[in-house]
C-alpha cells in the first residue's frame, strides 16, 4: 500500500500539541508510522516541526475559518432558564467565548465535588494519531466521567446547559469532572478532533465547550486562550462556553486553550463537549459517551 506522505494544518496542530503534553517525539514519529505514513516522511516533519521550520501542509491554504452566529450569543445579557437567572459576564467574537455569571448554585458546584471525589481516576488524552486514550504529562489532572442523566443532580446541570446553550442535550458527551492540584494543569490543546478521528456514529466534530467552575482558586488555575491573550479567572457557578465549529465542518485554530498550574489551593471544573449531531438517539440511555 502506497505511504502517506501528506500532512494537513490539523495534524501538524495536534503534533504541536501532544509535543506540548510530554509525548515524545519518536513515539508520535512510531505512531505516524504505524498509521501508514512514510517512515522518512514521519522524522523529516518531526525534524521541521521540532526546528520551528515550516511545514507545507496540504491544506496550507485553506480557506479561513467562517465566524457563524450561535444561538447563545443571541440571547441578550441575562438568559433566563426554568430555574435562574444565567448573567452575561464577557464576550468575545473570534474566537467565539462566552463567560456567565451564576450558572451553578454553591451547593450544586459543592455537590458534584462531593459526588466525584472517590470517583477521581488520572485524566487522560486521545493520541491524535492512533486515537488511543492515555495519560500523558501535559495533563496532570483526575477526573470523573458520567453518563447522561446520570444522577439527579447530573440531568438537572444538562438540562440547564441545554437551556443556556440551546445544543440538544443529546448532542453533548457525559458530564467530565476535573481536579487540579498545586502545579496541575492541562497544557494548550484543542477540544476538537483531528479530520481522521471524527466518528459520525458517535455525534461526529466536536463544536463547542462548556466548562464550569465549580470552586475559587486562591492563584494560578486560569483557563487560557493564549492565541488572544484571554484568560478566564475561575470564579465558583461561572461557567465559560467557547465555539469552534462551523456548519461547514471547519474548526476554528483560534480556540486554542490551556489551563495553568494551579498555584494556591485547587481547581475543580465540569466540563460538557458538544458534537454537531446526536451522540445516542435516548439521552436516557447509560452508554458510555467518551
Ligand atoms: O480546566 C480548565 O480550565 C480546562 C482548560 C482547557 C479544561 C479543558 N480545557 C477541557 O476540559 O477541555
Ligand atoms: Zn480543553
Amino acid at each position: 500500500m502506497e505511504k502517506i506522505t501528506r500532512i494537513s494544518n490539523e495534524l501538524k496542530d495536534w503534533i504541536l500539541q501532544t509535543l506540548k503534553s510530554g509525548v515524545n517525539p519518536e513515539s508520535i514519529v512510531a505512531a505516524m508510522v504505524k498509521k501508514g505514513f512514510d517512515q522518512d516522511f514521519a522524522y523529516l516533519t518531526m525534524l521541521r516541526i521540532l526546528n520551528n521550520q515550516s511545514l507545507k501542509t496540504v491544506d496550507g491554504n485553506q480557506s479561513p475559518y467562517m465566524y457563524e452566529s450561535i444561538e447563545i450569543a443571541k440571547r441578550g445579557n441575562i438568559i433566563t432558564t426554568t430555574d435562574r437567572e444565567v448573567k452575561v459576564l464577557l464576550k468575545m467574537d473570534k474566537p467565539c467565548i462566552i463567560y456567565l455569571d451564576n450558572v451553578l448554585s454553591i451547593e450544586e458546584c459543592d455537590q458534584l465535588i462531593h459526588l466525584s471525589t472517590n470517583r477521581l481516576q488520572p485524566s487522560e488524552i486521545i493520541d491524535p494519531i492512533t486515537g488511543e486514550k492515555k495519560a500523558v504529562p501535559g495533563r496532570t489532572s483526575k477526573g470523573a466521567y458520567y453518563h447522561l442523566n446520570e444522577t439527579n443532580l447530573i440531568a438537572t446541570i444538562e438540562r440547564r446547559i441545554e437551556e443556556i446553550t440551546s445544543h440538544p442535550l443529546n448532542h453533548g458527551e457525559g458530564l467530565q469532572v476535573l481536579n487540579y492540584n498545586i502545579g496541575e494543569e492541562y497544557k494548550a490543546h484543542f477540544d476538537y478532533f483531528p479530520a481522521n478521528q471524527i466518528d459520525m456514529d458517535k455525534g461526529g466534530q466536536r463544536i463547542a465547550t462548556f466548562l464550569i467552575y465549580l470552586n475559587d482558586v486562591g492563584a494560578g488555575g486560569e483557563t487560557i486562550f493564549p492565541k488572544v491573550g484571554l484568560s478566564i479567572v475561575p470564579k465558583k457557578g461561572t461557567a465559560v462556553y467557547f465555539h469552534y465549529g462551523n456548519s461547514h465542518g471547519q474548526v476554528d485554530r483560534m480556540s486554542l486553550h490551556s489551563s495553568i498550574p494551579v498555584i494556591t489551593g485547587e481547581k475543580w471544573v465540569a466540563t460538557k463537549w458538544i458534537r454537531q449531531t446526536t451522540i445516542c438517539q435516548n439521552s436516557q440511555m447509560n452508554e458510555v459517551l467518551t
